[in-house]
């Protein structure tokens, strides 16, 4: 059981900008959120993933610590993904943290622009390294070499390898818990086929398991789409991404990344096979990688002024039975039939528990787990006792119901599929709701000043978005490309682009980003 302290997270770094209107907060506990959300979006933030306790702030700006509550929804993720991708037949593999400066180098042309992030170890004890050995920020350059050495002919492919793993990019960009820190946990899978065909194919296959996280596990919606050149991986030969979008701010963030990345590692590291007519082919490469970050784009979608509100696919508790016991009425037997409910509901496979902390009333439990966001309180007083009912109560629109003893797991049931559902829903909708769509740039610059989603004809010129980007610097970050999405809307013969003038070739989804 949690020690119930609220707020006040440690070390320095808490993300937003300052001003806002701070709630007051009850004082004799220091419990609920100081900030809300349309206030003040930043230090919101920072307050939910504290006070749920996801997140401690550690005293190393963009280090977080993150505590049960965020890893074991990193948990329902992983295992689910990795199911998934053992049906793919992909192998688990783990690879050194370290590499050296020479390898790390042999990809020169893509990693010059990641330089400055690359963090470096140089000292054992006192004494200097004879070489510095760099920290992963990815792990091409690490396992390229003994691709080169594992895979010899035909018979060797395809080869899949997924690994479970942490990366450092030292970024200087404001850090935000999950969203951008300088460790971060991911999986990076990285496969190998003897034909463009195959690695097609998986880039849309990883692609949808993506979505699935977050549609159908974080209840975030997400656009599929292709990257353009300019925000493409530069080792690959084309990215698609799942682009996800937060309404307070107005910003897409990029969800996850599933690359094909043609032939140009296979050149660099001399990737090839003996094909089956005896001469040697070059392999055809992916590599895909989602992050912690899924963790932060489901709390900034769903959250609420109350703190957390999680879908309960991922809740690590789904259901909190509270007692609430009334003057003399006997305690015991309140806490007893409590403690029964949590046993039936665990029985039916809910993951519940009872909170039954002495020093604490009810209505201040109400708040703490409200705030850690559990899907559903279930409430059992003397009148619920007497009449053989429990009150549930749901965290996503606070409806509340009288439910009999004897239907508890099968409405239990149905109410965190009605949940899970509905934040998806309602998500969508405030989403939809950003939605614009533009063909002029004066239009595009009243979208981007209104927070919007854009929706764009493009004539897909690198040039083109770099001038967008240079029109449209300023103390929030330039406009960019977030993707085309796979989903294209009709483009009439004629249409021009909304930024050049010149024929559009597509519809792309425009803004600001994470
Ligand atoms: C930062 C420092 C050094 C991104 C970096 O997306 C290198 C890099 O290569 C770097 N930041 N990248 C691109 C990562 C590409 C790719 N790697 C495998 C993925 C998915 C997983």
């Amino acid at each position: 059981m949690s020690s119930g302290k609220g707020g006040g997270g440690g070390g320095g770094g808490k993300g937003g900008a300052g001003g806002g209107k701070k709630k007051e907060v009850k004082k004799e506990t220091k419990l609920g959120m100081a900030y809300k959300k349309d206030d003040n979006f930043g230090e919101w933030y920072s307050e939910v993933v504290v006070n749920s306790e996801m997140i401690e702030y550690y005293d190393i700006s963009g280090c977080y610590i993150l505590r049960p509550w965020a890893m074991e929804i990193w948990e329902f993720l992983k295992e689910f993904f990795d199911a998934e991708i053992k049906k793919l037949k992909l192998k688990p593999y783990y690879f050194p943290l370290f590499v050296t400066e020479n390898v790390l180098q042999k990809e020169k042309d893509h990693i010059e622009g990641f330089a400055p992030e690359v963090a470096w170890v140089t000292k054992s004890g006192k004494s200097d390294l004879e070489a510095p050995i760099a920290i992963r920020p990815t792990s091409e350059t690490v396992m390229y070499p003994y691709f080169s050495k594992w895979i010899r002919s035909h018979r060797d492919l395809p080869l899949r390898c997924n690994q479970w793993c942490n990366v450092v990019r030292w970024e200087f960009s404001n850090p935000t818990p999950f969203i951008r820190s300088r460790e971060f946990l991911w999986q990076e899978g990285h496969t190998a086929f003897a034909t463009k065909e195959e690695a097609d194919e998986e880039v849309l296959q990883i692609l949808e398991l993506y979505r699935k996280i977050y549609e159908e596990f974080l209840a975030v919606p997400v656009s599929k789409g292709r990257k353009s050149e300019m925000e493409k991986f530069a080792g690959g030969l084309y990215t698609t991404s799942v682009e996800a979008f937060i309404p307070n701010t107005g910003r897409g963030v990029q969800g996850a990344t599933s690359h094909c990345l043609g032939q140009n590692f296979a050149k660099m590291f001399d990737i090839t096979f003996e094909n089956d007519k005896g001469s040697r082919s070059m392999v055809w490469q992916n590599s895909w990688a989602y992050t912690t970050r899924s963790i932060g784009v489901m709390v900034m979608t769903h959250g609420d002024d109350k703190g957390l509100v999680l879908p309960p696919r991922v809740a690590p508790l789904q259901v909190i039975v509270i007692p609430v016991p009334y003057k003399d009425v006997d305690t015991t037997a309140i806490v007893n039939e409590c403690k029964k409910t949590v046993e039936t509901l665990e029985k039916a496979g809910i993951r519940a528990d009872l909170d039954t902390r002495e020093n604490y009333s009810p209505g201040w439990k109400y708040s703490h787990w409200e705030m850690k966001g559990v899907p559903l309180r279930i409430e059992i007083g003397p009148k619920d006792m007497a009449n053989n009912q429990a009150r549930v109560v749901r965290r996503d629109n606070g409806a509340k119901a009288d439910i009999p003893t004897a239907d508890l797991v099968e409405k239990v049931n149905g109410l965190l599929d009605e949940v899970q559902k509905n934040l998806f829903e309602t998500a969508k909708q405030k989403r939809d709701a950003c939605l614009k769509v533009v063909n002029t740039w004066d239009e595009f610059i009243v979208a981007l000043n209104d927070k919007k989603l854009i929706l764009a004809p493009w004539c897909d010129e690198e040039e083109v978005e770099k001038d967008v980007k240079a029109r449209t610097k300023g103390d929030l970050g330039a406009a960019k490309t977030l993707c085309t999405p796979f989903e294209q809307p009709d483009l009439p013969e004629g249409t021009t682009c909304f930024a050049s003038g010149k024929p559009a070739k597509k519809w792309s989804f425009w803004g600001r980003s994470y």
